[in-house]
């Protein structure tokens, strides 16, 4: 039989067992959403837990994937397997950011102990934010216990994904201006470390010191974490071991501190709220008459009548 037709709990089986063209199909089915991601769903959370993400973030360019592949390299030398997820929120279909990705970690390609993956989010009711956790839990529940999860640190949504692994890298380049950037789109908060990736570069300690200044201005400074700041150059695998000794050190600081479990608990009610505050909206907006829905919000467009008014009407056919 071939994979296509295969029910979700045999694919998962085969997964399991090592099948990549059945992991590949198992993350399909949750980008494209449906009865078949719910049912994907249902069977891996249970079965999950056990593996950890890491999350890359950073500007278009910055050198996220070839840190990614040098990271890749180094754990493979550690004789640890990891999965990569690669987050294209630009296009669907096709589009450079996975070519690139291809490109820049084809050196990986036939290891059996790696998993990569280039993912947007076709028809999936919740978008990135919600099939992206569900691809991750996929990837833990076959046995991967490393997650690597790369995205374009740009957009609300985007920085919000990244801010979900369990570890945050956050990557910027040398030179000036950038870590203001990144300061910008929101990338400072999620931080838990900063890499100066493109080291070969000038700028290096320019950019530490805009970094430090800016994590003083911040609440980080004073947690008991501050997020170190490491340079890399990750098309020579520079600094990139001492990159993940750090990440090793940040997961051990918030697996003896809890702060892991209260992360995992905080994301986890965040993403029920946001799969319940959809579902609503779907249906209150298939219950909706004709034009009425799109009539409320010109309303509100208009300020003939204020967005709780509105929302009440909207809701008004679920009973909420
Ligand atoms: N000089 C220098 N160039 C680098 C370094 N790391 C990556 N690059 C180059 O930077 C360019 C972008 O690298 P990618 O790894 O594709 O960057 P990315 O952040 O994944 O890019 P997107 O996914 O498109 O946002 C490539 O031409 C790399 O060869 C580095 O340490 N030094
Ligand atoms: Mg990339």
């Amino acid at each position: 039989m071939s994979r296509r037709s295969l029910p979700v709990p045999d694919l998962f089986a085969a997964a399991t067992a090592g099948d990549r063209g059945a992991l590949a199909r198992l993350l399909s089915l949750v980008e494209r959403g449906g009865d078949e991601a719910r049912e994907v769903s249902r069977i891996s959370y249970p079965v999950s837990g056990k593996g950890y993400t890491v999350g890359l973030t950073g500007a278009p360019g910055a050198g996220k994937s070839t840190l990614t592949s040098a990271i890749i390299g180094h754990l493979r030398s550690l004789g640890e397997e990891v999965a990569v997820l690669a987050i294209d929120p630009s296009s669907p279909f096709t589009g450079g950011a996975i070519l690139g990705d291809r490109v820049r970690m084809q050196d990986h390609a036939t290891d059996p102990g790696v998993f990569i993956r280039s993912m947007a989010t076709r028809g999936h009711l919740g978008g990135l934010s919600l099939a992206t956790p569900e691809a991750v839990r996929v990837l833990d529940a076959v046995g991967r216990r490393w997650i690597l999860v790369e995205t374009v640190g740009v957009g609300q949504v985007e920085v919000e994904i990244a801010g979900k692994a369990d570890t945050t890298v956050v990557v910027v380049n040398p030179g000036w201006g950038d870590s203001v950037q990144a300061n910008k789109a929101g990338l400072m908060e999620i931080a838990d470390i900063f890499v100066i990736n493109k080291a070969d570069r000038k700028g290096v300690e320019d950019t530490r010191r805009d970094l430090e200044q800016m994590l003083e201005l911040s609440d980080l400074a004073h947690e008991a974490w501050r997020p170190p700041i490491l340079p890399v150059v990750a098309i020579e695998k520079r600094g990139v071991e001492e990159l993940w000794a750090t990440v090793q050190a940040h997961r051990d600081f918030i697996e003896a501190s809890g702060e892991l479990t209260r992360r995992r608990e905080f994301r986890l009610r965040e993403e029920l709220r946001e799969i319940v505050a959809r579902r609503l909206e779907l249906r209150a907006r298939e219950l909706a008459t004709g034009d009425r829905w799109d009539e409320l919000q010109a309303a509100v467009f208009h300020r003939t009548m204020d967005p709780w008014s509105a929302a009440d009407e909207m809701l008004k056919s679920v009973g909420a």
